[in-house]
């Protein structure tokens, strides 16, 4: 897979120095004052092949949608879910894998997959009260230890060949993930009880198993949410926080650390945490499992009284129901008959758009992808939601680490774009 990455995405770096010498003046967009107040919303200043995000039909990975993906990447079984290993290869080759390169990859994930000790000592050395987050983040950063990139860096390894210790680092970090996360989730709510790797395991399958969540079931479910999860172009908080860090020439643990605190933020990936708490808070407070559609939307008009958002619902890009929900929905739709939650979470997605949309202000009244996570994790007895953003970092990983590697193929430069007091903005918008 190296081979066939160099061999495809290397034919890019020649577009890429033409762009950069031959078209830099060319104009293609103006930016605002509004797109600047708005958190930067809709100006193109990034370069990410991975996947794109189109506002009114979600995201494509190299051109497949979510659905196309199910259809068309490798499985273990025909009626279960694609491997994640399938996706990293269609991000990083940009072509749909035969069967073998996934197994391949899951192999070559398997044997990088040893953590050091030293990681573990750093997780233990933390109170259990440290947020799953924390914990997540710090251990990756602790693992810096093992970077190929820095030690070659520092040897004074020639830049054109950054992308080739990028890859190893990359791949080493992806590979110990699911160890890492599972380690986690044993330590906080599982007194300890740490379960091996099983080797002759897929990587998503192996996450699951050594969580304690051995069921086919449950297996199925975590190969379709680190499909789902891995990426969403490279402008949302953990993508372009991985890029920019790693546009310093930081290693990629750094770079992945530091993507993973802007995952652990409310408006970011936190939601799939903050959506389960919502709803149970609500129940709690209705006095009921089953709450009706009336007393959601009078729960809901009261969240947004007291100055809070309805996590779950809205969204930076999409102005539709992020294809991501309908995924998971269709998953509950087949495989689940009766749930109390999964029931309330589908009534939430009748009753919140009408009043979200009601508001005025709200660009997007749509649920999003954590709408629904919480809940079928929940299901299928991970009902640990403090842990949840954890499951999100681990298949975001493979979108962002994916690009690291791209980034320092093409020789991307550090980023640094301009910033100017509030009064410049209002001087530009008076005409002076
Ligand atoms: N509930 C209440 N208010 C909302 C919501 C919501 N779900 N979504 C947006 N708004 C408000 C927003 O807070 C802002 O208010 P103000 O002007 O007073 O600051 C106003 O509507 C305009 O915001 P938008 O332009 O619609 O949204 P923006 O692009 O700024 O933010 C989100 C996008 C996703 C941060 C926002 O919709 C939100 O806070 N949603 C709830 C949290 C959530 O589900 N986040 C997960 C996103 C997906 N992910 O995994 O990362
Ligand atoms: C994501 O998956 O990163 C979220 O939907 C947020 C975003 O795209 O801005």
């Amino acid at each position: 897979i190296k081979n066939r990455f160099y061999e495809k995405a290397s034919k890019c770096i020649g577009e890429y120095q033409k762009l950069k010498t031959e078209h830099a003046d060319k104009v293609i967009a103006n930016v605002t004052i509004g797109q600047v107040m708005t958190g930067m919303k809709g100006v193109p200043s990034l370069i990410t092949d991975t996947s794109k995000l189109d506002a009114n039909t979600g995201i494509t990975f190299r051109g497949y949608s979510i659905p196309e993906l199910r259809e068309k990447l490798p499985r273990l079984d025909p009626a279960g879910e694609p491997l994640p290993e399938g996706l990293y290869y269609l991000m990083l080759v940009g072509e749909i894998p035969e069967q073998e390169d996934v197994f391949n990859i899951s192999k070559d994930w398997s044997t990088r997959s040893h953590v050091p000790q030293h990681v573990f000592d750093v997780i233990d050395a933390m109170p259990k009260s440290a947020r799953p987050m924390t914990q997540f983040s710090a251990a990756i950063v602790a693992m810096a230890t093992e970077s190929v990139f820095q030690k070659a860096y520092r040897s004074g390894v020639n830049k054109k060949y950054y992308w080739d210790f990028m890859y190893d680092d990359v791949m080493n970090l992806i590979a110990r993930l699911p160890r890492i996360a599972a380690y986690i989730y044993r330590r906080n709510y599982f007194k300890d009880k740490h379960i091996e790797p099983d080797p002759r395991l897929d990587w998503a399958g192996n996450l699951a198993h050594m969580m304690g969540h051995d069921s086919d079931e449950v297996k199925r479910l975590m190969r379709l949410y680190m499909v789902i999860h891995a990426d969403h172009e490279g402008g949302n908080v953990s993508a372009h926080t991985t890029h920019l860090v790693g546009s310093a020439l930081s290693n990629p643990y750094y770079a992945l650390g530091a993507g993973m605190l802007g995952l652990a933020g409310p408006l970011h990936g936190y939601a799939n945490q903050d959506v389960i708490n919502w709803i149970f808070e609500l129940m709690n407070e209705i006095g009921s499992d089953e709450p009706t559609k009336e007393q959601l939307a009078d729960y809901v008009q009261k969240t947004l009284e007291a100055g809070r958002v309805v996590p779950g619902y809205g969204h930076a890009v999409l102005r539709v129901t992020d294809p991501r929900f309908t995924a998971q929905k269709e998953f509950a739709d087949k495989y689940i008959t009766h749930d109390k939650l999964i029931n309330t979470v589908n009534n939430l997605y009748e009753v919140v758009p009408p009043i979200l949309g009601s508001v005025g202000k709200i660009s997007n009244p749509w649920p999003n992808v954590d709408a629904y996570s919480g809940a079928l994790l929940y299901h299928y007895g991970i009902k640990e939601y403090s842990f949840y953003t954890v499951l999100f970092g681990v298949s975001r990983a493979l979108g962002v680490l994916a690009s690291l590697v791209m980034d320092r193929l093409y020789g991307l430069p550090i980023e640094r774009p301009s910033s100017y007091p509030l009064k410049w903005y209002r001087d530009k918008a008076s005409g002076e």
